[in-house]
Parts: C-alpha cells; structure tokens; sequence
C-alpha cells in the first residue's frame, strides 16, 4: 500500500495534527518540500479531541494559539479560556484558512518506524499496513497521547459506564440525574468534578493528593476590545518566546523574604485577583526554588481557598494545614468553581489516604474500610504516561535496533529535547527533555518546530541526506537537564512531571527546567554555530 498519489517517498512525514503537526505542515509547504501528516484521529486537534466533561485549557486568552498572522488576524475567540469546542472550531477554521486537511491522513495510527541506512530515510509503517519512506520523521504526537489506567483490581466487572477522561465518547454521555464516581483530582478530574456536580444525583470524588488549584477568573470576551488589542499581539508572541514559562508575564524581580510582609500580601492578592498562572508564574522569584518561600505562599493559597470550603473536615483534605508538597511541583490546576462543589449535599470525598480503593466491584468502588460507593457512571480521571509514553508506544528503532522504549527504559536520553543519537533525520516536538510542561504549550511548539523546519532546509540545501546527534550532546544534554532538574521543588512531589506517576517509570526530571528563554538561546546557538554536537551524511 503508498500514498493516495501512489509514491512512498516524502521530505518530511509529521505524527500528529495538533498544533505542532500544523506548524510544521504550514512550514515546510511553505518551502516546498513534498510533507503528510498521519494522525491517528479522525479529525485535527490533538488531545482536544477528549472532549470530556469541562475540558478547557489554562493557558488564557490570546496566548494559546499559533503566532501565524493569517490565523490570528481575523479569528475571533469567545471566552478567556476557550474549551474543547471551540478549540475544536478554531481547528476547523485553521483548515479553512490553510487547506490543512489536503495533506493529512486521518484514522492512522503510525505503529513502527525503521531508518534504512541504505537510502537515509525512515521506513514508516501504519495499523493499516500503509509504508512511506520519508527522509525526515518528525513526531508530533504531543505529551499526553498515551492514557494511564491504574490496574485496579475487578475494572471489568463494573456493569455501569466507564470511560477514562481521554476517551470521552464523542457523541458525549448523558450525566443528569446519575450516580458519577470519578478517580483522579489532576486537571481532568478537577474539571470534571466542578462540571458535573451540580448536574449529577450524587458525585463521589475519590482524591489521593490534593490538587493546589488556582482561580481562573474565567470571562467571556467581546469582540471590539479583542481586536483592538490584535495590534499587540506580535509583540505579545515575541516577548513569550524571551521569558521562562513561555507568557509575556514576568517574575516578579525579588526573592520572596526580601520583600516585607505587606509587599508579599499586596502582590499576592494583585496576583489572585488576576487568576490563572499568575499566580505562579509571576510570584517571587524563588518560590519554585526554595521551599520555605513556597510555603509561605501556600499559606496563602490554602487560607484562600479554606474561606469556600465550610466543613473542616472537607477543609482539611481539600487545602491541608501541612502541604503534602511544594506549590506547583505537582501541576496546579486551574478551577472556576471546584471548592465550592464540595459544600453541595450530594457530593461526597473519599480520601484514599486514610482508606484505599481495594477493589471496582460491579456496582462501583470498595474502599478498604469495606464501604462500598455505588455509582452509575466511573469517571477514571487517572492522568497519561506523560512526556515519554507518546513516544515510546511507537516502536521506533534506531540504526542499533534499539527502540525508544528501550533506550529510556533506565532514563531519558535526548539531544536538545528534540533528537537522539542512533535515530538519524527524526525529530520530536512538545516531548522530553525540553520545556515542555513548564511553558505554555503553543510558544514551545513554535521555538522547536522553527528550529527543525532552519535544520532541514539547512540539509536540503546543502545535500546533506542524515542529520545525527552524537552520543557525547546527547549525554551533555542529559547532564544539563538533570542538574538544572533537581535543583527545581518538582522533584519533591511524586508526578507525571517525574514520571512518578506511573508504577516502575523511572523518576527523573523529565523536561527542561531553565526556562524557555535560556533554552531558545542554546538551541539557536547550537544552529549558528553550524549545528555543534551534530554529525552529517
Ligand atoms: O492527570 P494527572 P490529568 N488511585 O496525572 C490520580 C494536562 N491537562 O489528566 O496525584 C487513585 O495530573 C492521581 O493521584 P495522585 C495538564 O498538563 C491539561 O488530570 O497521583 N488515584 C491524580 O489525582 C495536566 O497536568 C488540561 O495522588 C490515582 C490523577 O489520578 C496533565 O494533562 C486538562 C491513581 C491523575 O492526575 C495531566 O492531567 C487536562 C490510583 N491508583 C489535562 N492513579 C488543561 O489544559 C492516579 N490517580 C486544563
């Protein structure tokens, strides 16, 4: 089986039509190279194909979209922090603007890729049996493509519905009226929980850790302020690529206890007020580094947040008097009305603290104090094999024979968070070992997609067939990642950020904590310096 055009040859092949897979499409047509993206839904988004209940980003308004002219010129967004659906409309408006569907086959599920050092092209191979031979292999496929279900024993017995928040139906599911129970109080299960509470008879919310949400002050938008501020937006998208979360916000240029009391509490409520990732992103300048400045400011937060919660037993669990970990060393998500579900009479809290789930029955969750909670619908909001699991559920191998799974079976191993030595002419974007998950998604994206579109057209234009990092950058980068890791309070919290969260991944810090400033200066330096650290065939 070839392409519908009949030739298995491509330039580039993309993995994914989220927004680094149209980034990329958008570049490289641009420069003519012949490029196909395979994506394995049936329409463009990425993971706001989920869809579950109350899904919306965080990244607030205009910040979370492309930084091309022609998509932002005339679109017109709806709310601060625009949900599924209309991330799903912007989608459909990109494709009506760029034609993006053309070049993208949908319901394809890339499952192997092999490099003939023969010809220096990637042999790719789709579920479907499709084969293609592009010369470049750059995988798209974001950080949360691979869902995690816990092995909770009797999962198959439950007679009532059952979905993981990554694979909502999409035609939705009726939630009125019905007994939910939902696992999981990360950003899905937080955004489900406030969602459907009002609506549901009786919502039973199973938490292990408490998560450190923050206000959202979410607000719908009008159309006249949002295009007069339109004449800001290139400066706006300039300025995220030069600070170290990848927003136009800055930190606050103090460490917390040089600043007296009354400064701090002015900021902070200056901050909450604001709502969002200010809070973290522009607090004093230490406080993800220095644990007694984070836990002044999550004795802000959790007074805060105490004063909506009315019984001090749900106080406790909710917003505990002792932290169980620094302030955004697990991921704080963001709530529009998350404390307040819990004063609802037909919401109640299981902590698995104090009593674990033993086992799923098939009428709902027994906890190990022998209660059984009865519930028609299981929400399991229990989070992704993040950063590395999009990856290495591809087998992809390398001119060893060595896949990706087995190269970061005992740690991750990448060049620049973009490129591994042994896997000549492949590229990945929003993964490992880069910025990541401490930036906002979309600036990411563009600094690394823009560095592999220069890198490419760099080979073609001077005849070079294989591009390899050698194993030397790739251990330097590695170095560098780890000790600018663990000197960050993330690795004092077990999360996805570490890959805490999955049972036998190996911890360590999985991206890139310098900032996406620092990380733009060193990839760009390592271009101008003609790709230093890189070998060319
Ligand atoms: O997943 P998570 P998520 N028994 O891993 C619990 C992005 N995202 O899907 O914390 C009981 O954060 C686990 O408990 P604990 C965003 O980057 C963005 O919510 O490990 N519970 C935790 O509460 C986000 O950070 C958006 O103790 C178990 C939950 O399941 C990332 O995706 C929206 C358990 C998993 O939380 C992941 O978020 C959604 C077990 N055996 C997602 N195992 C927005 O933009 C796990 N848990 C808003």
């Amino acid at each position: 089986m070839s392409l519908p055009n009949g030739s298995d040859e491509l330039d580039v092949l993309v993995v994914g039509a989220g927004f680094s897979g149209i980034h990329q499409l958008y570049h490289f047509r641009k420069l003519g190279y012949s490029v196909k993206v395979f994506e394995a839904a049936s329409d463009l988004g990425g993971v706001w194909s989920h869809g579950y209940p109350g899904c919306r980003v965080d990244s607030d308004h205009p910040l979370y979209q492309l930084s091309l002219p022609e998509l932002w010129e005339d679109f017109i967004w709806k709310e601060r922090y625009p949900g599924w659906r209309e991330l799903n409309e912007y989608f459909q408006y990109i494709d009506r603007k760029l034609d993006v569907k053309r070049d993208v086959l949908f319901n394809t599920t890339v499952v192997a890729a092999r490099f003939d050092q023969e010809i220096n092209r990637w042999m790719v191979t789709t579920e479907s049996g499709l084969v293609v031979r592009p010369r470049f292999l750059v995988l798209c496929v974001g950080f949360a493509s691979k869902s995690y279900t816990p092995e909770f024993q009797g999962l198959e017995r439950f007679e009532g519905i059952c979905h993981h928040t990554a694979h909502w139906p999409q035609e939705g599911v009726e939630l009125r009226n019905k007994r939910v129970g939902v696992v999981g109080t990360g950003a899905s299960g937080v955004q489900v929980i406030q969602e459907v509470g009002p609506e549901v008879s009786h919502l039973t919310v199973f938490q292990r850790t408490p998560n450190m949400a923050l206000p959202m002050r979410q607000k719908n938008l009008d159309n006249k302020s949002q295009e007069q501020q339109k004449v800001l937006y290139p400066s706006m998208f300039r300025r995220s690529k030069q600070t170290g979360g990848g927003f136009p916000y800055e930190r606050y240029p103090k460490t917390l206890f040089s600043a007296t009391l009354e400064e701090r509490l002015l900021h902070w409520e200056n901050l909450w007020a604001q709502g969002g990732f200010h809070f973290t992103v522009s607090n004093f300048n230490d406080i993800l580094m220095n644990e007694d400045a984070n836990r002044e400011v999550y004795n802000f937060w959790r007074d805060k947040v105490r004063e909506r919660i009315h019984d001090s037993r749900i106080q406790e669990l909710l917003a505990p008097t002792i932290p169980p970990h620094p302030l955004g060393a697990k991921r704080c998500s963001l709530e529009q009305s998350y404390y307040e579900v819990f004063n609802q009479p037909n919401v109640t809290l299981v902590d698995l603290n104090e009593s674990d789930i033993s086992e799923v029955t098939s009428k709902g969750i027994l906890t190990k104090d022998g209660v059984e909670h009865e519930f028609d619908v299981l929400v399991l909001a229990t989070g992704f094999d993040s950063i590395t699991g999009s990856l290495t559920q591809i087998d992809i191998r390398g001119i060893d024979g060595v896949s990706i799974a087995e190269k970061w079976a005992n740690g991750v191993y990448t060049n620049l968070g973009m490129t591994c030595a042994n896997f000549p002419n492949m590229f990945f974007i929003y993964g490992a070992q880069a910025p990541t998950a401490f930036s906002n998604g979309p600036t990411c994206i563009e600094i690394q997609g823009e560095w592999i579109v220069r890198c490419i057209r760099h080979m073609k234009e001077n005849d070079l067939t294989a591009i390899y990092p050698t194993p030397e950058a790739e251990a330097e980068w590695r170095a560098l990642v780890m000790n600018t890791g663990y000197r960050a309070l993330v690795n004092n919290a077990k999360s996805w950020y570490v890959g805490a969260n999955i049972p036998g991944k190996t911890v360590e810090p999985l991206n890139y904590t310098g900032g996406v400033n620092q990380y733009l200066a060193i990839i760009e330096g390592i271009a101008e310096r003609g790709y230093e650290g890189f070998g060319f065939m």
